[in-house]
């Protein structure tokens, strides 16, 4: 049986944080927004009035970080990539996502891995709201994909036809980032 935990890896049982330029204040749900624009046919700004009318879901999933740590068993409850992606109406030609959080944080996401079903924007882990420290109110979770991936503290969904890079990705980690093929830098 393929193991939970992939290869490097070391189970946590509390959620660490890892960030590199956060926002000095937190702000609340109320007044949360997220901008989705780009190569999509109707650019949208979403609140969180918004977003729950695309159809929340409840879903289980591991975190895996580069630098090591896994937190398994996370029950989330939030949006699909794919709602949001599909409510803006994505050109044909579309090939990535840059996913954007405070302050000034991206990272890029191919447009297979952010259409899975597992792939979210989150406002509540075990029944309890996202800590600030971990990105609340509302943040990415990519699970498949090694944690840098999911932007904390979301503000912007840019639909790509070209690739760019994102914030660790221009300064050495790898560009699609799966915790079982140990692809950690590029
Ligand atoms: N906005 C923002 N999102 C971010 C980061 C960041 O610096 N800013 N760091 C990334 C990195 S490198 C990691 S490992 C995870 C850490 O998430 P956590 O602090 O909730 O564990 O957030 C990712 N998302
Ligand atoms: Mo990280």
């Amino acid at each position: 049986m393929k193991s939970r935990v992939p290869p490097g890896q070391v189970v946590v049982k509390k959620w660490p944080r890892l960030d590199i330029n956060p926002p000095s204040v937190s702000a609340s749900l109320e007044d949360w927004k997220i901008r989705v624009f780009g190569n999509v046919e109707n650019p949208v700004e979403l609140n969180f009035e918004d977003l729950c009318k695309l159809g929340p879901v409840r879903l289980n999933s591991d975190l895996h970080c580069v630098t090591h740590w896994s937190l398994l068993d996370n029950d989330w409850e939030g949006v699909p990539l794919s709602k949001i992606l599909n409510h803006a109406g994505l050109k044909k030609d579309s090939k990535c996502i840059m996913c954007y959080g405070l302050v000034d944080y991206s990272t890029n996401v191919n447009i297979e891995d952010a259409f899975l079903d597992s792939s979210l924007i989150v406002w509540s882990r075990n029944g309890k709201e996202i800590p600030y420290e971990n990105g609340g109110p509302v943040r990415f979770i990519i699970p498949h994909l090694y944690l840098w991936k999911s932007a904390k503290w979301a503000t912007g969904i840019e639909v790509m036809a070209q690739e760019k890079l994102g914030f660790w990705e221009t300064r050495g980690y790898h560009n699609r980032g799966d915790p079982w093929l140990e692809e950690r830098f590029s």
